[in-house]
C-alpha cells in the first residue's frame, strides 16, 4: 500500500516511525505548508517527494491512502480533498470542531466509496486494551460502574503550543480521547453532565473537566481529566481506570498495573512495550500509534469497517459538544439533542 501524510508538525512523527514498521506501506510523499517542517521531515525519513499544497499533491496522484495529522481546522478540506480523488483516509483527533462538518466529512468519504478511520488511539493502547478483554471476557460480570481518570501537570504545551490558545482545551484535545475510552467499555451514552474550570490563568481554555455518563445499557461512567494536577509520580499520559461489575472489579493503576479482584485479587504489569523509536513517557501513545495504523491496514485489507471509523467517532464527537453544553448551562445534555 502506498500513503501520502499531510502535516509534518510535532505528532506527525510518530506517524511516520510507525508506518516506517508496518510491513507492506510506504509513504511516498509527504505535504507541509510550512517549508521548513516539510524539509526537515523529508530528510528525517528519506522521502523526497514533498508538497507544499496538498491539491497539487492530489493531482500527481499515485497513492492508496492518505494519513491526515494536521490539526482540527484543516480536516473537512483536505478529507473532502481525499474523497473527490478516491484514496482512503486515516484522519487524526479531534475529527471535527462542530458535529456539522464531521458529518460532512463521513458523508463525502461514504458517497466516494472509501474507507474513513479517526485516528482516536487512546482505546488502542495495550494496558486498555489488556482491561477491555478481562472485561469482554466476563470475569468480573456485568458492569455498572467505571472511572476514567486522566490528572497530569505535564507540560503539553510547549510541545503543542496550540493547545494554549483556543478557547477549548482539556475535553476537545484529552477528554475526546477519555470519552471515546468510556465508550469502548460501556457503549453509547444517552446523558452527559460535565463541570469544566480553567486553573492555569495563562491559557485561554478550560484545562480541568468532570463528567458524568449515563450509557445505554444502564451503566454510569464518570470521566474526569486535569492538566493542573501536580503529584509525584507524575502519570503523564495513562489513564488511570476501575470498573465495578457484578462479579468483581477492575483497576488499572498508575505503573500500568492491572488488578482484576473476583474473590481474591490479581495483579499484572500491562505496561507497554517501547518501540526502538520511542522515547518514555510518550510511549504508551506511541506504541497504540503503531497498532491503531496496523488496524488501519488490516481493515483496508480485508474489506471491513475499522472499529474507530469516522462514522463509529460521531459519536464521541457528540460526546464532546454536549459536554460543553452542559458545562455553559449546568444542565444534563441527552445525546439525542446533539
Ligand atoms: P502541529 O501544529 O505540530 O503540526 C501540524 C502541521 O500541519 C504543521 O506543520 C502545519 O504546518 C501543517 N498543516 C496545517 N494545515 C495544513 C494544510 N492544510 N496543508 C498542509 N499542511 C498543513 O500539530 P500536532 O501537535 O502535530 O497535532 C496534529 C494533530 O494531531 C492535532 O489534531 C492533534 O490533536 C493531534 N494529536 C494527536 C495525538 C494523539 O495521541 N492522538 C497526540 C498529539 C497530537
Ligand atoms: O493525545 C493528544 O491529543 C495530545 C495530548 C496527549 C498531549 O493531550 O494532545
Amino acid at each position: 500500500m502506498k500513503g501520502a501524510l499531510i502535516g509534518c508538525g510535532f505528532f506527525a512523527q510518530n506517524h511516520l516511525h510507525a508506518w516506517r514498521d508496518i510491513v507492506g506501506v510506504e509513504i511516498v510523499a509527504i505535504c507541509d505548508s510550512d517549508p521548513e517542517r516539510l524539509k526537515a521531515t523529508s530528510i528525517a525519513f528519506g522521502i523526497s517527494r514533498t508538497y507544499e499544497d496538498a491539491t497539487q499533491m492530489f493531482v500527481e496522484l499515485d497513492f492508496d491512502f492518505v494519513d491526515i495529522a494536521t490539526t482540527v481546522g484543516s480536516h473537512r478540506a483536505l478529507v473532502e480533498m481525499a474523497a473527490n480523488a478516491g484514496v482512503d483516509i486515516i484522519c487524526q483527533k479531534p475529527f471535527s470542531e462542530n458535529m456539522i462538518d464531521a458529518r460532512a466529512m463521513v458523508e463525502a468519504v461514504k458517497i466516494a466509496g472509501k474507507t474513513l478511520m479517526v485516528h482516536e488511539n487512546f482505546r488502542w493502547q495495550s494496558p486498555i486494551q489488556a482491561a477491555l478483554e478481562v472485561v469482554k471476557s466476563g470475569a468480573i460480570g456485568e458492569p455498572f460502574f467505571g472511572r476514567f481518570s486522566f490528572r497530569s501537570g505535564y507540560d503539553v504545551f510547549t510541545g503543542q503550543p496550540y493547545l494554549a490558545k483556543g478557547s477549548r482545551f482539556i475535553i476537545e484535545d484529552l477528554g475526546i480521547h477519555i470519552l471515546d475510552i468510556s465508550r469502548a467499555f460501556f457503549g453509547d451514552a444517552t446523558h452527559i453532565v460535565a463541570t469544566t474550570q480553567r486553573i492555569n490563568q495563562s491559557i485561554k481554555g478550560e484545562d480541568v473537566a468532570t463528567m458524568m455518563l449515563t450509557h445505554e445499557g444502564g451503566a454510569t461512567s464518570v470521566v474526569d481529566c486535569s492538566y493542573a494536577t501536580t503529584r509525584m509520580p507524575e502519570t503523564f499520559p495513562q489513564s488511570l481506570l476501575e470498573i465495578d461489575g457484578t462479579q468483581g472489579t477492575l483497576r488499572l493503576d498508575a505503573g500500568y498495573r492491572l488488578t482484576v479482584q473476583v474473590g481474591k485479587e490479581v495483579q499484572k504489569d500491562v505496561s507497554p512495550s517501547i518501540l526502538p523509536w520511542a522515547q518514555r513517557p510518550w510511549h504508551n501513545i506511541q506504541e497504540s500509534v503503531w497498532i491503531i495504523q496496523q488496524h488501519f491496514v488490516e481493515c483496508i485489507t480485508a474489506g471491513t469497517q475499522p472499529e474507530t471509523s469516522g462514522l463509529d467517532n460521531l459519536k464521541t464527537l457528540a460526546l464532546v459538544e454536549a459536554a460543553y453544553l452542559s458545562a455553559m448551562n449546568r444542565t444534563i445534555v441527552q445525546l439525542s439533542d446533539i
